[in-house]
């Protein structure tokens, strides 16, 4: 097994005259802190071994007599591996929507979006352009793993805190992994110091799978998060409605989920996006919603529901009342003096431009509102569970009110004011979020791209709406439920019709979700569901919640989350030696997988189709058509 080991940190700055310097201090090799000073800049580094890794404490201070600007820290780790031997490494996408997988060591240089638009870039990568040194091809979010083909055992490196910067990890060979924690250019003036979010690192030779939970259990331990609200069951309007939903197919819906209660039974009604009578403004209702959202939300409660809600807090389009009564709430482009656009969607403003803006979260005066916002949405409109999207928005790079936080910082500074407004009783879901800041603010996240009414994608596979890409990334962050919060897997679909999802697919999607224990929210016109979707959901419902609660001990993890094949699977162990398994199927050809690969011994397997709710005996092979799943229960 390897010896990973950290070998020297850099920290780069600007000095008072602009000028780009560095200063470099070797770390030090056993449990013991190390530091450096040169120009009135120093470093000191801690380590400590812990949570069965090193971790490595960070501060660089100021004592000098100008104020410096920080533009990162850099941290070397040396992975024992071969430079020669092929080696893959996990690549963490940036935030909901991201893609997530394992791929070849420095077997590309460039990557689709290095010639994205920037709307795409500012979407998916914590910078929007890489510094060449780290390129996008080679760089991972927050958290990498490695492995050789020429020795056993994996190597782990990542930020196991989140509250201070953004940060990435580049493998652009075997031998070495780069963590880089992202400073923006921040100033920190004489007397000042910073502690930057510690890095942990890791060697050994449990499943690649298992070694991404380690990383979760260590970050969600360091950033307290909040992982004990219920099992979550709801309804969301956006699958079946998309912008077109309207207050009457709202109150039909809520009027079919109260009589069918018993069939359906569901907590949440979450109104998605297409209420608000303009981007940014999210206390008011366009002429498709006549009663407005307190009488929404009264409804909602009335039939016994939590009343849920979507805003895109740090966006706001040029119609908006909140654009043109605060032009100075946005972070601005440096050079044009233009604030910076985040988002384009013609169904978002009848503006001309049809951009969306980001808004400055570094800015008390938009905080104060996001807190005000929030407290009217919450305590006087009714609504108790906030679904936040396009949170990435809040990390857009530009110039910003406040020059000495970072954009990690700013985007989590505008997360805890949203809390602090909501309260510490809302159940606050992140959407379209950079994934560690909102680590210890929200309850759930999407850890995937929408789903869709359909299996493959339309366009570039870049975070577009995909079912068979919001699979791959529900198998891919499986291990984060309940170590950084509750993961929204995204929706179920159950209808037959109005849908190019068949019977298969729907039932793959179902089998998916379930599999991974997390939030299991339908969306569907309710009309167009029958007893039989009854039954369906409230078998996946039963076994969902089962997963969930074995998570308190054995996180859910991929049966390989290294590779990209077509078969993939999750597993989830339960107290008793007994286990519930998932696999999936996304190829487009039949797949047939030996029950020996699976690694579950002589125990008695028994698989369900939930397409057509038949249980199988497995003895030697599992068949599964063309975008298919099966639920697999292994007995002890
Ligand atoms: C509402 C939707 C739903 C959905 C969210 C989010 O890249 N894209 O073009 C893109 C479009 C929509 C989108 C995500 C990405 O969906 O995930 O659940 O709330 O907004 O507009």
């Amino acid at each position: 097994m390897t010896d990973a080991l950290l070998s020297r940190i850099e920290i780069r700055f600007l000095d008072a005259a602009s000028n780009p310097r560095a200063l470099a201090l070797d770390a030090p090799t056993a449990a013991r802190e190390s530091s450096t000073i040169r120009d009135g800049i120093g470093i000191s580094a801690n380590l400590e071994h812990a949570l069965g890794g090193t971790i490595v404490r960070t501060t660089i201070a100021n004592r000098g007599g100008d104020t410096v600007r920080l533009r990162s820290a850099i941290f070397e780790v040396s992975t024992g591996f071969a430079p020669g031997a092929p080696a893959r490494f996990f690549k963490h996408g940036y935030q909901s929507w991201s893609a997530s997988g394992g791929h070849v060591v420095a077997a590309a240089q460039t990557h689709p979006r290095d010639t994205a638009h920037f709307i795409t870039r500012v979407n998916h990568q914590s910078e929007t352009t890489r510094p060449p040194e780290f390129p996008e091809a080679q760089t991972s979010e927050l958290f990498t793993i490695v492995e050789s083909s020429n020795a056993s055992g994996r190597v782990l490196a990542g930020f196991i805190g989140a509250a201070t910067s953004l940060s990435t990890l580049t493998v652009s060979s075997p031998e070495k992994i780069v963590a880089r924690a992202i400073l923006d250019d921040v100033s920190l003036a004489p007397g000042a110091h910073r502690e930057l979010d510690p890095l942990f690192i890791a060697t050994g030779d449990e499943s690649a799978a298992r070694f991404a939970a380690r990383w979760a259990d260590a970050t969600g331990r360091w950033m307290n998060a909040r992982v004990s609200a219920p099992f979550q069951r709801g309804w969301c309007s956006w699958y079946h409605y998309f912008h077109a939903i309207i207050e009457d197919a709202l109150r039909a819906n809520l009027k079919s989920l109260e009589a069918m209660r018993s069939e359906f039974p569901l907590d949440v009604i979450q109104l998605d996006d297409g209420f608000q009578s303009a981007l940014g403004d999210w206390d008011t209702t366009n002429a498709k919603f006549p009663g407005g959202l307190r009488k929404i939300a009264g409804e909602i409660r009335a039939a016994g529901f939590k009343a849920g809600i979507w805003t895109a807090p740090f966006l706001a389009a040029r119609d908006s009342r909140l654009m043109s009564h605060h032009p100075d709430w946005f972070i601005m482009h440096a050079e044009s003096g233009e604030p910076v656009r985040a988002g384009h969607n013609p169904n978002w403003t009848a503006s001309d431009d049809k951009f969306a803006y980001a808004l400055d979260a570094s800015n008390p005066a938009f905080r104060a509102h996001l807190h005000r916002l929030f407290a009217k949405l919450t305590r006087e409109f009714g609504f108790s569970y906030l679904k936040l999207d396009f949170l990435y928005a809040a990390a857009a790079p530009g110039r910003h009110h406040d020059p000495n936080l970072t954009r990690g910082e700013t985007l989590r500074r505008g997360l805890e004011a949203i809390r602090a407004g909501a309260g510490d009783d809302a159940f606050i879901l992140g959407c379209g979020c950079p994934i560690g800041q909102a680590i210890g603010v929200v309850d759930g996240m999407r850890i995937g791209p929408d789903v869709s009414p359909y299996w493959g994608s339309t366009a570039s596979g870049a975070g577009d709406p995909s079912t068979v890409y919001a699979l791959d990334a529900i198998i891919a962050r499986s291990f984060m439920h309940r170590r950084l919060w509750l993961n929204d897997p995204d929706c179920l679909m159950l209808r037959a019709r109005e849908t190019r999802l068949t019977a298969d697919e729907r039932a793959a999607l179902a089998a998916t979700i379930v599999g991974s224990g997390g939030m299991l929210l339908i969306s569907d016109d309710m009309s167009l569901l029958d007893a039989e979707a009854g039954k369906l959901f409230r078998a996946v419902a039963q076994i969902a919640e089962e997963i969930d609660s074995n998570c308190a001990q054995e996180p859910v993890l991929a049966l390989d989350l290294m590779t990209n094949g077509d078969v993939r699977g999750l597993i989830s162990k339960n107290a008793d030696g007994g286990a519930i398994a998932m696999l999936l199927n996304r190829g487009d050809a039949p797949a047939r997988v030996d029950r020996s690969d699976l690694k579950l011994g002589t125990a008695e397997i028994v698989a369900l189709d939930l397409a057509v709710d038949e249980k199988i005996e497995i003895f030697d092979t599992i068949d599964l058509p063309p975008h298919s799943a099966r639920i697999l229960r292994v007995s002890r």
